[in-house]
């Protein structure tokens, strides 16, 4: 029997709070999003039942525009920053107030596939919930239509830090009504995290959300922070790609020819932002007009939703590996040696298993099986060297930031399985 299996599935145990999981204890003691939509994948492999009850539990969180919240604070606790109190929602249970990337449909996908037709009216209500979500998503965060979605906060990305905002954040200014009273860095190495500087901005950004209270028209207008962000874009087409197939078999066919009309948009539009001099794909700051040139994983991750054509995806994945030439774990967030490359900081560099999982996944459609299961393999052998580490220093292969992290757990789950 491998151990590491069984640390793995006792990890998700450790982590679950009520057919619930945090991600881990302390550093992060709520439901979030897409945490929770890996961890359903994880536990379709072994445990459908607890795999449908993540996505319910994250489903209570909903709110009446369709919206799902980042954070869903079942109960309370004093280890996070910034809780309810910054946040200023008003959904029956507490959340925060902006959302993140839409993994939720894949997962769906995943789950019922493995519990079979007997799930099919859990999974419909399941469907349901995530066709509200993508529509919001569209009106939203996409108001012109374009086909791509925008982020109003760097937490939305679920790469909090990464250099791709170092222009666009340096505009949002640095003042709060809220005082900034840091938690993680009494959890972990300060290094390790974004500095106080990105924390005054993310918190200035609550702010400005709160005063317009919560209404998506009015941030839209008001918004200081406004990306149209490939990774997320990426994320979402797959996942309609998976709620199109989902209503197919469900009979739902006005609502499948809805989502595949949504689909077919954006997957031209996604098609417009790849970069032939820079072999990867771009996001757009809404407010300067400006591509966003940053060197980050984002610009790869639409192999998830794109079947590219050969002269792309051999330019894409040729930049792949020189930027994993040499390194111990793939696959860096940022470009290894350029300037805001940092390995050990949070989304500034290291290597994230849910990262390579959505690359493995991106690489194997496109066809590149060989690359995949590099990846596959050095993403396994770093787990089982450094444990469930949050992440991973790519250079040293060291696991950095918090221990016992579920979704590394459901990570490591699906690596091995697949
Ligand atoms: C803010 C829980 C989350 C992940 C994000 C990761 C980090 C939170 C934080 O932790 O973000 O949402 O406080 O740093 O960046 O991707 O979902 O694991």
């Amino acid at each position: 029997m491998n151990m590491h299996l069984n640390e793995a599935k006792r990890i998700l145990v450790a982590n679950d709070r009520g057919g619930y999981t945090v991600p881990t204890d302390r550093l992060y003691p709520f439901q979030w999003n897409w945490d929770s939509a890996f961890v359903a994948m994880g536990f379709a492999l072994y445990d459908t039942d607890r795999a449908y009850r993540e996505l319910e539990r994250l489903v209570e969180g909903q709110w009446a525009d369709g919206m799902i919240p980042h954070i869903v604070f079942h109960q309370p606790s004093d280890t996070y920053f910034p809780g309810p109190d910054v946040w200023r929602t008003s959904h029956m249970i507490p959340t925060s107030g902006i959302t993140q990337p839409p993994v939720f449909a894949i997962a769906l996908r995943k789950v019922f596939e493995a519990a079979g037709p007997q799930a099919r009216s859990r999974t419909i209500l399941l469907y349901e919930a995530a066709l509200k979500w993508h529509r919001w998503w569209y009106s939203a965060r996409d108001p012109e239509g374009t086909g791509l979605v925008a982020l109003l906060h760097p937490w939305e990305s679920g790469s909090d830090n990464s250099p791709a905002w170092d222009i666009a954040l340096a505009r949002v200014p640095t003042t709060t009504d809220t005082p900034v009273v840091r938690r993680d860095t009494g959890h972990v190495n300060a290094e390790m995290r974004p500095r106080d500087e990105d924390y005054s901005r993310f918190i200035h950004l609550v702010d400005t959300y709160a005063a317009c209270r919560w209404n998506p028209a009015k941030q839209w207008q008001k918004a200081p922070f406004k990306v149209a962000e490939i990774q997320t874009t990426a994320i979402l087409l797959k996942a309609g790609e998976d709620l199109e197939y989902l209503a197919r078999l469900f009979g739902r066919s006005a609502e499948a020819d809805a989502i595949a009309a949504l689909n077919d948009r954006t997957r031209r539009a996604l098609i417009r932002q790849w970069r032939p001099k820079l072999s990867r794909f771009v996001s757009r700051d809404l407010i300067s007009g400006e591509d966003i040139e940053a060197a980050t994983q984002a610009g790869f991750i639409p192999l998830l939703a794109l079947d590219l054509e050969a002269p792309v995806a051999d330019a894409l994945v040729n930049e792949m590996s020189a930027w994993s030439e040499g390194l111990k774990v793939a696959f860096p967030t940022t470009r290894p040696g350029i300037v805001g490359w940092e390995p050990k900081r949070y989304w500034r560099g290291p290597a994230w298993a849910i990262i390579n999982w959505l690359l493995i996944d991106g690489l194997k459609r496109n066809r590149y099986t060989d690359a995949a299961e590099d990846l596959r393999r050095s993403t396994i052998a770093a787990i089982e060297s450094e444990g469930f580490a949050e992440y991973f220093d790519p250079v040293t292969g060291e696991g950095c930031g918090g221990l016992g992290f579920s979704w590394t757990a459901a990570a490591y789950l699906w690596l091995i399985s697949t």
